[in-house]
């Protein structure tokens, strides 16, 4: 018996402390269990102060989790701009969300110092934006570790461009293990933020040559896209992607894809497609279907190539390596 109860330990003991491959969500409940709520009061400050924060954090999420895994790796700052963040998607990254997690990470250091990943933080802030702006709250598992590489190099061919089809969009979201459904509710992410011009000019001005406007695109939204975004426009002009409730968490985006008013190719694809209407039309009808699946693709994102255990580090500075 007594042998049996050392063994248990035994066992318990190592696999604490490899803490191999799995996150949890009380990941920090000894080492930093305020850990949540002081990342919110930050980030709900930073809200308060800006919308752009929800957007840009979303977003940042996601582009930090497709290149390298969920390991903060977007975040890293480079003197020769060739970090991960200096990809020419970078130009597109607000850097409001950058912010939010440098600003969360100060605070989380000031209570408990070399404990709490960047990438953890970037996890947790992502979920609270889009609480913030009126989405589905859910729990977050944690236990990511930092990346030691944030190369621009390694960013091509690691994020999908609205210009994608169903196929080059489900064969990305495959490679992370997010099935199609999964792909369709984060792409729900697009109800919020601004897309800047360049991204669809494609289909006001050039779609074929039969056609300079997209078939795809409503004739009346088409109208008021090229009225916003006229040719030769100033680079720096974004738009609401969500023109109806640009600020809200919503199911917009899917009613917005049914009406032939999703804004990029990569959108609108979602409804023309076969394959793919069933579920926009589902998401499009039922707020709450939306929802869940939305909860359980950022829950699946979220564990995209994650560092546990002794990989990687646990950074003191977001934006840069430990040296
Ligand atoms: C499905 C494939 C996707 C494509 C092709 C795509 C493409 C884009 C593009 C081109 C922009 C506009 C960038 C700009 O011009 O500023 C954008 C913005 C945005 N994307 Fe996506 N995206 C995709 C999926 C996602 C996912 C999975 C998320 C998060 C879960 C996301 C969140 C956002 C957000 C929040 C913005 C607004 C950013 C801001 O306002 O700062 N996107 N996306
Ligand atoms: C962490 O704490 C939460 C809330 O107190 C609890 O629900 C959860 O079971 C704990 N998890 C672990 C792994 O200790
Ligand atoms: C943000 O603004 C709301 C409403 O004005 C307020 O209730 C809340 O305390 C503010 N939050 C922070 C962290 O400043
Ligand atoms: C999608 O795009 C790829 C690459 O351009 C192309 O090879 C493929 O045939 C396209 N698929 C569909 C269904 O249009
Ligand atoms: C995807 O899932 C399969 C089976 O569940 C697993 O073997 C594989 O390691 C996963 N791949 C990634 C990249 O997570
Ligand atoms: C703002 C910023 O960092 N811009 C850089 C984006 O990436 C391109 C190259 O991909 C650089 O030339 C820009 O300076």
């Amino acid at each position: 018996m007594v042998m049996r109860r050392g063994f248990t330990l035994l066992v318990l003991l190592i696999i604490l402390q490899t803490g191999e491959g799995q996150l949890s969500q009380g990941f920090y409940n000894t080492t930093c269990p305020k850990v949540e709520s002081i990342v919110r009061e930050v980030v709900s400050q930073k809200f308060n102060q800006t919308f752009v924060t929800v957007p840009a954090t979303l977003r940042l999420f996601f582009h930090d989790c497709f290149v390298e895994g969920c390991d903060a790796s977007v975040i890293i700052a480079s003197p020769n701009g060739d970090a991960e963040k200096d990809a020419s998607d970078n130009l597109s990254l607000a850097g409001d969300g950058f912010d939010t997690v440098i600003k969360a990470k100060k605070a989380v250091e000031a209570k408990c110092p070399k404990v709490v990943s960047c990438a953890d933080i970037l996890a947790i802030a992502a979920r609270d934006v889009v609480v913030l702006a009126g989405g589905p709250s859910f729990e977050v598992e944690l236990g990511r570790r930092d990346g030691l590489i944030s190369k621009a190099s390694r960013v091509a061919g690691n994020l999908p461009g609205p210009n994608f089809n169903l196929s080059q969009l489900n064969f990305m979201f495959g490679k992370h293990n997010l099935t199609q459904t999964d792909m369709i509710a984060l792409s729900g992410a697009h109800t919020v933020g601004f897309s800047h011009c360049s991204r669809f000019a494609n289909r006001l001005y050039s779609f074929s040559p039969s056609s300079p406007v997209d078939p795809d695109l409503d004739p009346v939204y088409a109208q008021q896209l090229k009225q916003d975004c006229p040719q030769n426009v100033d680079p720096r002009i974004a738009i609401n992607m969500d023109p109806q409730t640009p600020r809200t968490f919503d199911n917009k985006y899917f009613k917005n894809l049914v009406a032939k008013k999703g804004l990029f190719t990569s959108d609108e694809v979602l409804f023309t497609n076969p394959t793919s209407k069933p579920t926009v039309v589902r998401f499009s009808k039922k707020q709450n279907v939306f929802k869940e699946a939305f909860i359980t693709a950022m829950r699946k994102l979220g564990r995209v190539g994650v560092k546990t255990g002794r990989a990687g580090e646990i950074r003191v500075d977001c934006t840069a390596i430990n040296s």
